[in-house]
């Protein structure tokens, strides 16, 4: 192909029709370049099915930009052309096409923005960066509304967006009167209750392509590739939402912090994949949130906790990701260098709460919000975990993990390793937290009423431990001063018991 005025680079999480880098350019004189890349697929070893799922979204994107007129060179990861990498893979496209210009939408995380910049260096085609349009608040404007705040909390973040959005809002007044609802929203599941399933899409020839690929290419990563059911099509993940909305939203608030053996979904959404790899728009899905609890359909701490969540949450841990890197992923406030224990890859471990959450992670590329804080994350902390070995990990194993999401999360949310820029305490909790929350313990070996000694709960000595270890961190923390002081009133030899069972337990890692 000759004369091409644009070569416009689309990354594997830019599969969004309205895209800046192609609205700046015209079907009919620029051509997109889209590659499956062994880079990107192994920089950390993902999930099969992470892998599986964006290859299987991007074949199908590349199809609708061609739908729509566009000329694609989409690059297959075992094409003869297959360079490897983005920069090989533009100059390959660069010395076959010499277009006039590179035009790409900036990168999502720091190591491909690096990249891209580089970019202007190295090639002699001029480089255009555009701004990444499917964010509500740029990573300008949220150095803007931090400079010169003492503390980030996400709760006065939020409230601007809900200002900036409209959402849920009446002239300057939230809907029902107050932000934020989660008072409401505490409440452990039951068995019993009905429990939606989330929409599941049966590969399609183009699917079953990709999975043959990943199987014989990516085999030895962790996790089942099949069975395979995630949407791959704007059209099927909008689906996915609807059915969300329409069978899970209206208990979402109530059983957020639930988790029950067998149940990987409960109320969840199970779209961050979608809308972290651009099939699913944010501020669409959320003003449909709005529509069914203006209709009506969907009571109003439930619409609230979830628009919290996309318009709060997401945008204001990438807030954090840009302010903070480079730098932010050795974050480690707390010290620990403990490797991570084996069993979260294998999951084998006789707690049941941990063993649940990996194998259907393993299954799923998939475990929920208070799993990944409470469980895993909670555990680590707890255990000492090196917070950049589980940052690694997080970032592997979720089909929705992409590092400006995945690294505040893990690091400042679930690890504390920033020292309390993004949470307010160390979210660290004992058995009787995930006993209260989840029906885990009733099938484990372990006892979680008992604090020390051999058939204890681990989660009961190693969380004692944690609070006397780090006294002298959190202690200024009032609502950690509490726990402080509660282990100063146990007895000597009961501080003893659990230091001995923690560091017995420890000992088996
Ligand atoms: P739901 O529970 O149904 O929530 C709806 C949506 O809200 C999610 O799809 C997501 O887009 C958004 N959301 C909710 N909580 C958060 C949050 N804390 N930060 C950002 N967005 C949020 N989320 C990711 O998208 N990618 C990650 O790599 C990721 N890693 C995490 C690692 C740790 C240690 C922890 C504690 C959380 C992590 N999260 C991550 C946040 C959250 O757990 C997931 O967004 C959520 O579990 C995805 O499932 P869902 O779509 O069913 O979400
Ligand atoms: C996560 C990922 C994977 C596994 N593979 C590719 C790929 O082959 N090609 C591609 O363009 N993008 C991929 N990605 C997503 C990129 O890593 C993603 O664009 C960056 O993380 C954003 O900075
Ligand atoms: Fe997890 Fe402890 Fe409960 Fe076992 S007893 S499921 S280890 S919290």
């Amino acid at each position: 192909m000759g004369g091409v005025r644009n070569l416009i680079l689309v990354l594997g999480d830019q599969l969004t029709p309205t895209l800046s880098s192609l609205a700046a350019g015209e079907p009919a004189r620029d051509l997109v370049l889209m590659a499956e890349l062994h880079d990107e697929a192994t920089y950390v070893r993902h999930h099969q099915k992470k892998i599986a799922f964006l290859f299987s979204a991007m074949r199908h994107f590349a199809e609708e930009l061609r739908d729509a007129g566009w000329t694609v060179e989409y690059v297959k990861l075992d094409a003869p052309e297959s360079r490897g990498s983005f920069t090989a893979q533009v100059e390959q496209a660069v010395s076959a096409h010499r277009p006039e210009r590179i035009v790409v939408t900036e990168a999502g995380e720091w190591r491909v923005a690096q990249m891209l910049e580089e970019w202007r260096e190295q090639f002699s085609t001029p480089v255009d960066i555009l701004p990444d349009n499917r964010f509500l608040c740029s990573p300008h404007e949220f150095a803007q509304w931090a400079d010169g705040r003492k503390q980030l909390r996400m709760e006065y973040f939020y409230r601007e967006m809900r200002r900036k959005t409209g959402l849920l809002m009446y002239g300057d007044v939230p809907a029902g009167g107050k932000w934020n609802f989660d008072a409401e929203n505490r409440k452990p599941a039951e068995a019993s209750l009905f429990m939606p399933r989330p929409a599941a899409h049966a590969p399609d020839a183009i699917t079953n392509d990709v999975l043959a690929l990943v199987a014989a290419r990516f085999g030895n990563h962790f996790g089942d590739l099949k069975p395979f059911w995630f949407a791959v099509t704007r059209n099927d993940a909008e689906a996915a939402f609807a059915a969300f909305v329409k069978d899970a939203l209206p208990s979402f608030g109530d059983y957020q912090d639930a988790m029950l053996r067998g149940e990987p979904f409960l109320y969840h959404a199970v779209i961050a994949l979608y809308l972290n790899c651009g099939l699913l728009d944010p501020l669409r899905v959320c003003q449909q949130v709005e529509a069914a609890y203006r209709a009506g359909a969907v009571p109003l701490n439930a619409a609230e906790g979830f628009i919290r969540q996309i318009i709060g949450w997401r945008e204001y841990v990438r807030g954090i990701y840009w302010l903070k890197m480079p730098g932010y992923e050795h974050s480690n406030f707390f010290g620990h260098t403990r490797p991570l224990p084996d069993f979260y890859w294998s999951a084998q471990t006789d707690m049941a709460c941990v063993k649940a959450a990996v194998t259907q992670t393993k299954e799923q590329a998939y475990a929920h919000h208070i799993q990944r804080l409470m469980i895993t994350g909670n555990f680590a902390l707890l255990a000492g975990i090196d917070p950049h070995e589980l940052h690694e990990w997080y970032l592997c194993v979720y089909a929705d993990a992409y590092e400006w999401v995945e690294l505040p999360n893990t690091v400042g949310m679930s690890q504390f390793a920033d020292g309390g820029l993004l949470a307010s305490k160390p979210y660290a909790a004992s058995g009787a937290y995930i006993n209260r929350m989840s029906d885990y313990c009733g099938g484990c070996k372990y006892d979680v009423k008992r604090r020390a000694g051999p058939e204890a709960c681990p989660f009961n000595a190693l969380y004692w431990n944690f609070i006397s270890r780090h006294r002298e961190k959190i202690g200024g923390n009032p609502r950690m001063a509490q726990m402080v002081r509660t282990y100063d009133k146990f007895a000597a030899d009961e501080q003893a018991r659990i230091a001995q069972s923690a560091a017995a337990f420890l000992a088996t890692l």
